[in-house]
């Protein structure tokens, strides 16, 4: 008998219904006659992946033959969206499935719709990182994507009275069919402690760690399956387990708190997504994720993934480990600590050999986001990594005084240690001096990053930077979210552009194709129709028909500035008040917002609630029903975006130039034909450059226009006084006509943006209300707005995350002299 991995289902209704019928009945243990909604998801999704089991045990044992190079792409957040929904995809299994539902009298989109998606992530990283695995998956590249497996992911958002009350996210409360935990390849992980010295067999001086406690890194796999190329790559994220669950002696003594204490701490340790976006929170706990996820894959790298006799000056052969932002980058202490330490390793070759298996990719500009770790916390918890980054950096700052001729002022400007407000390791420094490479995510942010964020690095090693322009997966985001759109595509230019999306160019000519544009409107206006179902049902929320539809979603952020969106609705409210226009003459529009603020962050959480107190007026006033109304669901996640994002006609990005890094949401929507109104900034500048002048609404300063106006001392009062509309929308929301007559609503942010105004809205005001009457004046013309509108889509292909993927290969991983 042939010891081949066991054949999967029959690939046919037949074989599916089987299958699903044995997962209900053998694992669920319910008959279909007596099965909930949640035993039907649970064996559809079983069902599914049986079908990829065979592609995954094959595409590990071809990697493990062939000896590959791995991607070790290692980052603390991968906010996947649903499982399903993809596998069925990748598995080509859609129609089969569905017809397989039917024969049980079921619903193949009512079980879909009962997934609880792994949301861990924040937002634009970890989303991101999920587009990258399945490129890379796509493109059969060998990846390992190393991360946590949080039991509770990004907060799930409710509103009470209109401000954001958040909700623990259990998403593994109803049974995760997609993990496979393997807990015999449990890997122990060392804390506190101290270090000592002593003399080796070999008369050597060396360092050993003697650590106060560990706890187990229990590893969990998911499937990252190719499209429909029968690979399936794996996702290892790790969840913390005490190393000795409890105490027995104390719980027979009845002190059950106690007996526990222990265990609880450990498991602590992957409890929770910290719901932190752009500003670091200094916490011990957070420290203790990211040591805990990358000390368990270096680990498990050496001992599970590389032969047993693998000689480790050879590493850089095997590895390329890819940092996403500074959250891993403590794997860079830790890789010389298991060489040197563990391995008998000189300092210069461990060294040597780190250097190569390290790039990273810096994901912000704001300053307050660069994570710093006060010595004594990192002493406290990892004393040999915190000896270890002093040593790697004495040896930095003399390579700096020599090249720079003394320049003492430069080396401490440089250094991995920060001395005020208190004594740090700077973790971008770090990560900056040991990658091979350093890339920014988008041309403008790659080009700040090396004139701005890392000037002194970027002149002594210009080589080393790079840019890779992000992207997004168009499986997720056009073909599953936009299925209308996506069959109009294949009937007009054949099949293959989900895998070469830059073919989405032959699509150009049908823009000007009336018929053509008349079916894309017809997408278009179902994508809207299904957008209003999903609202009525998810969230009471009735949106008006044949509205210009105006989207906002992303994280509440002072720096994206939806207080400027919401003040030119603001102004849009009291242009319809006011007797200057007919409002017949004006665009009908429902402007949707969609935000999670951090927990701790005031201005955030003030501002969504002042949203939602806005749009409770406007939706109140007779006078203005049917010409604007103002929408703000709950709970942005990525399953809400994929019903989004397709029904847009207006995409708002709107941050201050300069602000954010590359932004992904805005490629979304150029892709599923929606026209940007947005700011020279991240990857917006791309985008215009590909879509054109006439198919993008441009406005705002420049990023070095608004260094000039930083440097010159910006004043928000003076145009506040100078702008006559922007002093009538401020001056209503202040007054609380904007807020149901309760001016307290609007206090905080209409104190912060006349008394500081940090990203410059007030600043962008009069420009941003002038482009968006470009935009109506352009959206009265159906058919022009439909041309630009395919247009965007068809000029969009570059973003897609496999274009990324490939240049990641060529510029960061292939590179044939990783020096
Ligand atoms: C907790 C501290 C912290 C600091 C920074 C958490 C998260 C961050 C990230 C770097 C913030 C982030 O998600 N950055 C976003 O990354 C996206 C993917 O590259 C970009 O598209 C966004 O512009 C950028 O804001």
């Amino acid at each position: 008998r042939a010891l081949t991995p066991a054949v999967g289902p029959a690939r046919d209704v037949d074989g599916f219904v089987r299958q699903f019928l044995r997962e209900l009945n053998y694992t669920q243990g319910v008959p279909l006659s007596r099965s909930t909604l949640n035993d039907q998801y649970l064996a559809l999704a079983r069902t599914v992946r049986h079908y990829l089991m065979q592609g995954w045990i094959r595409t590990g044992k071809r990697r493990r033959d062939a000896g590959d190079k791995v991607i070790g792409y290692l980052s603390a957040e991968y906010l996947l969206g649903r499982q399903l929904d993809n596998a069925l995809l990748a598995a080509g299994l859609e129609d089969i499935a569905r017809e397989a539902m039917k024969e049980c009298g079921l619903d193949v989109d009512l079980l879909r719709s009962q997934e609880i998606e792994p949301g861990l992530g924040n937002g634009g990283l970890g989303r991101l990182a999920a587009c990258f695995v399945d490129s890379l998956a796509t493109m059969d590249v060998s990846c390992i994507g190393y991360g946590i497996r949080y039991e509770y992911g990004i907060f799930k958002q409710t509103f009470e009275d209109g401000r954001q009350v958040e909700v623990p996210d259990s998403w593994l409360a109803l049974g995760s069919p997609w993990e496979f935990p393997q807990p015999d390849r449990a890997v122990q992980i060392d804390f506190g402690g101290h270090t000592e010295r002593y003399t080796g067999d070999d008369g050597r001086e060396r360092t050993r760690w003697v650590p106060a406690w560990d706890v187990q890194a229990v590893p969990y796999h998911l499937l990252v399956p190719g499209y429909r190329n029968g690979v399936v790559n794996t996702l290892r994220l790790w969840s913390a387990k005490a190393t000795n669950a409890f105490d027995l002696q104390l719980f027979n003594q009845g002190d059950y708190a106690e007996a526990v204490r222990a265990q609880t701490f450990a498991e602590n340790i992957t409890k929770v997504l910290y719901p932190e976006d752009s500003t670091p929170q200094g916490r011990e706990l957070r420290l203790q994720q990211q040591y805990f996820f990358v000390a368990a894959s270096i680990k498990d790298f050496i001992r599970h993934t590389l032969p047993a006799d693998f000689d480790l000056h050879r590493l850089p052969e095997r590895i390329a480990f890819q940092l996403n932002d500074t959250h891993p980058v403590i794997a860079i202490p830790e890789l010389m600590r298991i060489l040197v330490d563990e391995h008998d390793f000189e300092w210069d070759e461990a060294w040597d050999v780190t250097k190569q298996c390290f790039d990273y990719t810096c994901h912000t500009l704001l300053p307050e986001a660069l994570e710093v770790w006060p010595v004594d916390l990192l002493g406290r918890l990892l004393p040999r990594h915190l000896e270890i980054v002093y040593r790697l950096n004495e040896d930095f700052l003399a390579r700096v005084r020599e090249q720079f001729d003394g320049d003492e002022v430069r080396a401490r400007r440089m250094s991995m240690v920060q001395e005020n407000p208190v004594r740090a390791i700077r973790m971008a420094h770090l990560a900056t001096v040991a990658a091979t490479k350093v890339n920014g995510v988008a041309e403008l942010h790659s080009q700040l990053l090396r004139d701005k964020v890392l000037p002194d690095f970027s002149e002594m090693w210009p080589d080393k930077f790079t840019n890779v322009t992000n992207g997004v997966t168009p499986r997720r985001f056009v073909r599953i979210a936009n299925p209308g759109m996506s069959e109009l595509v294949t009937e007009a230019i054949g099949e293959g552009w989900l895998t070469d999306l830059e073919r989405l160019r032959e699509l150009e000519p049908f823009a000007d194709d009336a018929a053509f544009r008349e079916r894309f409107r017809a997408v278009k206006a179902g994508n809207k129709e299904r957008l209003r179902q999903l609202l009525h049902h998810r969230d009471g929320i009735d949106l008006p028909e044949g509205h210009l539809l105006d989207v906002m979603v992303k994280r509440l952020h002072e720096y994206k500035r939806q207080s400027l969106k919401l003040l030119h609705v603001v102004s849009l409210y009291q242009r319809l008040l006011s007797d200057e226009v007919d409002p017949e003459s004006t665009t009908p529009r429902t402007v949707v917002f969609g935000a999670k603020a951090a927990p701790g962050y005031f201005m955030a959480k003030e501002t969504i609630a002042l949203i939602n107190a806005v749009a409770a007026t406007i939706d109140a006033d007779e006078r203005v029903a049917g010409r604007l109304a103002i929408a703000f669901p709950a709970n942005y996640n990525v399953t809400l975006a994929e019903t989004l994002i397709p029904a847009a006609d207006l995409s708002e990005q709107i941050s201050l130039a300069g602000k954010e890094a590359s932004g992904t949401g805005n490629m979304k929507f150029a892709l599923n034909g929606a026209l940007t109104i947005g700011t020279d900034d991240g990857a917006n500048v791309e985008i215009r450059q590909l879509v054109g002048d006439d198919n993008f609404f441009l406005f705002g300063m420049t990023e070095p226009r608004v260094a000039e106006l930083q440097a010159k001392g910006y004043v928000p009062g003076d145009v506040y006084a100078s702008s006559p509309r922007l002093k009538s929308a401020i001056d209503f929301l202040a007054s609380g006509e904007a807020t149901g007559g309760d001016p307290s609503r609007a206090a905080a942010v209409v104190d912060d943006l006349l008394s500081s105004d940090r990203f410059m809205a007030l600043a962008d005001f009069d420009a941003y209300v002038e482009a968006q009457e470009k935009v109506e004046a352009t959206y009265a013309d159906t058919e022009a707005w439909t041309r630009s509108a395919i247009l965007n889509v068809a000029r969009s292909g570059f973003f897609s995350s496999d274009r990324s993927m490939r240049d990641y290969l060529d510029r960061i991983w292939n590179v044939s002299a990783r020096s």
